[in-house]
């Protein structure tokens, strides 16, 4: 039976390569903060239906000592970075802290990995942040870096780590370069989630309006069940290396208010607010990946469309507010 170790478990996309993973067989590992361990019924919402089938370990990733004895202690065969502060505007905020877990962090995964268990595969959580004020579109594998935001500059950091480890230590180091992907789990600060709970508390009657920032900004969004599926199938290579993950679509936020509030029967012009206080002080305006290197080599393909996957958002958050 293989063994995997998730950092990053809680989170949206955690909790679906959790159950993933455990749907192919393996034996699943997380690391979540302590706090998270005193607050269970809060912290774990995403895996509340998996606690019994996988082992958690409190560690944090601003230290070395406590990722190092989660890793040293479980014999793991695959190792699944995805913890990180994942907020691009909060990194606008608080970079140091955005930084800090997410170049430290990293770093003290790939340190205790070589140290404990060299031999197991590493997947990093790479982002289109990374590509920030594109250079050309659509993106792939050989696009420069360009990143806007601390965040994205983080990401660049742990990419080249990842790719460092890989080519100085000879480990299996794989870097996925993933466009935005959504979910009903995700995290409600994010546009998509902001817009799909602002439908349903509008439609019960909680809610007077949504203030959103940009609505010209673009993004290429997918679904996070299918882009669990692309991490797997990096790591199970001969060869490590580096792939974007993209529908190849670009749409804009103001298209998603568009179908979301269509779907609940509402207008979006008659609710949608533009708010200054939430557009960024620079962004990546545009966002759109070319998939074509996953699609031939890893054999990925998405399986769920940029409408459906605004319906899917919509109907649970309608389902959640008791507004259906
Ligand atoms: P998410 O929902 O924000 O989950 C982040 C996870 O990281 C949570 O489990 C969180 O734990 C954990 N974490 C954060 N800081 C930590 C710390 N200091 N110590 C230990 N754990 C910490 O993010 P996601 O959407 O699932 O994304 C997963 C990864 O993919 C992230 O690295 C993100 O940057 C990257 N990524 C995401 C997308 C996307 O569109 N979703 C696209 C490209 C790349 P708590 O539950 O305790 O907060
Ligand atoms: O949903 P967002 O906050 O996601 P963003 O910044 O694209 O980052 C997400 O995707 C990245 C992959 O490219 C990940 F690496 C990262 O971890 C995260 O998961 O914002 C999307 C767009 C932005 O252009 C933003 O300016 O929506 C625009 N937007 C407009 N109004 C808003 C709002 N974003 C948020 N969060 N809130 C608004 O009111």
């Amino acid at each position: 039976m293989k063994k995997a170790l998730i950092t990053g478990i809680t989170g949206q996309d955690g909790s679906y390569l959790a159950e993933f993973l455990l749907g192919k067989g393996y034996e699943v590992h997380g690391i979540v903060r302590r706090v998270a361990l005193e607050d269970p019924s809060r912290r774990f919402s995403r895996i509340a239906g998996i606690l019994g089938k996988v082992k958690l370990h409190p560690a944090s990733l601003e230290s070395y000592a406590s990722i190092f004895r989660v890793i040293a202690g479980t014999p793991i065969d695959e190792c699944y970075h995805l913890a990180a502060q994942s907020f691009v505007a909060e990194s606008f905020e608080d970079g140091f802290s955005t930084l800090n877990s997410n170049i430290n962090g990293t770093h003290h995964v790939l340190a205790a990995l070589r140290e404990a268990n060299p031999a197991c595969r590493f997947y990093f959580a790479g982002t289109s942040e990374m590509f920030g004020k594109v250079t050309e579109s659509p993106q792939d594998e050989r696009t420069p870096f360009n990143p806007r935001s601390p965040y994205g500059i983080s990401k660049v950091a742990g990419h080249h780590l990842a790719i460092n480890y890989r080519e100085e230590y000879g480990m299996h180091c794989s870097s996925g370069i993933l466009f935005n992907h959504e979910s009903p789990r995700r995290g409600h600060e994010y546009v998509t989630r902001k817009i799909s709970n602002g439908v349903a508390r509008i439609k019960a009657g909680r809610q007077k309006d949504l203030r959103l920032g940009n609505l010209d900004a673009r993004r290429d969004w997918g679904h996070a069940a299918d882009y669990v599926d692309a991490m797997w199938r990096m790591l199970q290579q001969d060869r490590p290396d580096t792939y974007v993950v993209a529908t190849g679509e670009t749409h804009s936020v103001r298209e998603f208010c568009e179908i979301a509030f269509s779907e609940a029967g509402l207008d979006y012009k008659e609710w949608v607010v533009a708010d200054d206080q939430f557009r960024r002080p620079v962004e990546a305006e545009v966002l759109m990946g070319n998939a074509a290197r996953a699609r031939k080599i890893l054999g990925w393909k998405k399986s769920v469309d940029f409408p459906s996957l605004v319906r899917e958002m919509v109907h649970a958050d309608l389902k959640n507010e008791g507004a259906t």
